[in-house]
């Protein structure tokens, strides 16, 4: 069921004792709402946990100070999940990009004990299967959703809750310029820097503390990049050789698909990771000229309009062949319309 953003909040407030998560490999804006929204139903006095499919990328680890994150353990914490009442998912609305702790919660319910499950979300095309659903795709991020819940509640965030969402808001917002940028959004920012937060001690943390592991695996990725389409096409596929090699996990590589949008002509980045001898990972992101979710969603992906992510279950050479020929095709419809 729709709700507002405050309805939302309420009904989490009334729980006793809530499972909080993102998705899968979360990054700053799913880490930040999550940490922060925890601590505004603490001020409640509801107790909260915070647990996630997958480890945070070390680069991201400041931003949950408190150490409250860890990795859902089914058997260690069979305790805690034999008491939560709700589960609150932060940033995300598909419950396949949450795949064990959604597991674990409809175990519970077989089990005959009900939780109530609300998200708090900015991307496009949220499942229906929540109790309390707010989504609003306009948002520059799901921090400035939990920012302004704070604001609503005239309760002002910790330095910590301040320093998560406004590093959430940064890394959403591409550093306060992507499309989804608004007054409220820099308002919001100048808020939590009033609220004692140092700009440029998250951008160090945030961007400015890759292992050289990561960064030769950036630089494989630089001399790979191939150039299709009149060069409208940046596309570059990494093999699960390339980051062992480098020793880099899957989680440290956000961002790194950006490097093929540097380059002046192109429209569309594309990268590739293996995962499995038939299981694809890909990064789409657009120059925010021509949408590219719509590419996404044809291989049963999500997000956002001009940045998004898919699974494709082919073998890397072939996941490479299909995407290109679709991204080939989504670029020339879009050269149509515009005529
Ligand atoms: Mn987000």
């Amino acid at each position: 069921m729709k709700v507002t953003l405050t309805q939302l909040f309420e009904r989490l407030a009334k729980k006793r004792e809530v499972l909080i998560c993102s998705h899968i490999r979360p990054d700053p804006d799913g880490i930040g709402s999550a940490v922060a929204i925890a601590e505004l139903l603490r001020s409640k006095g509801v107790k909260t946990h915070l647990r996630c499919d997958t480890p945070i990328a070390h680069s991201f680890r400041f931003i949950d100070s408190l150490g409250e994150f860890a990795e859902l353990d089914e058997k260690r914490d069979a305790h805690l999940l034999s008491r939560i009442d709700a589960l609150l998912v932060c940033d995300v609305g598909k419950t396949d990009r949450l795949p064990r702790v959604w597991a674990a919660v409809k175990k519970i319910e077989a089990s005959g004990r009900p939780v109530f499950k609300a998200a708090l979300d900015h991307h496009h095309d949220p499942d229906p299967d929540f109790d309390a659903l707010h989504c609003d795709p306009s948002a520059s991020s799901s921090c400035e959703l939990v920012f302004n819940l704070f604001r609503a509640g005239k309760t002002a965030p910790s330095l910590n809750a301040a320093r998560a969402l406004y590093a959430g808001i940064h890394f959403d917002s591409g550093g306060f310029v992507y499309e989804r940028t608004t007054p409220a959004t820099h308002l919001a920012a100048a808020e939590l820097l009033k609220a004692g937060v140092d700009p440029y001690d998250i951008l160090r943390r945030l961007h400015w503390q890759r292992t050289r592991g990561e960064f030769q695996c950036a630089a494989e990725l630089a001399r790979g990049l191939e150039f299709h389409d009149a060069g409208r096409i940046a596309l570059v596929s990494l093999d699960r050789g390339v980051r062992k090699k480098f020793k880099v996990k899957l989680e440290d590589l956000a961002g790194m698909v950006d490097l093929g949008l540097t380059v002046a002509g192109v429209d569309f980045s594309l990268l590739l990771y293996e995962l499995g001898p038939r299981e694809v990972k890909v990064s789409f992101r657009s120059k925010g000229l021509i949408p590219i979710l719509p590419l996404a969603k044809k291989f049963g992906g999500g997000g956002h309009l001009f940045a998004c992510g898919a699974t494709i279950e082919q073998p890397l050479a072939e996941a490479r062949k299909t995407l290109l020929r679709d991204a080939r095709r989504e670029l020339a419809a879009a050269k149509m319309k515009r005529r």
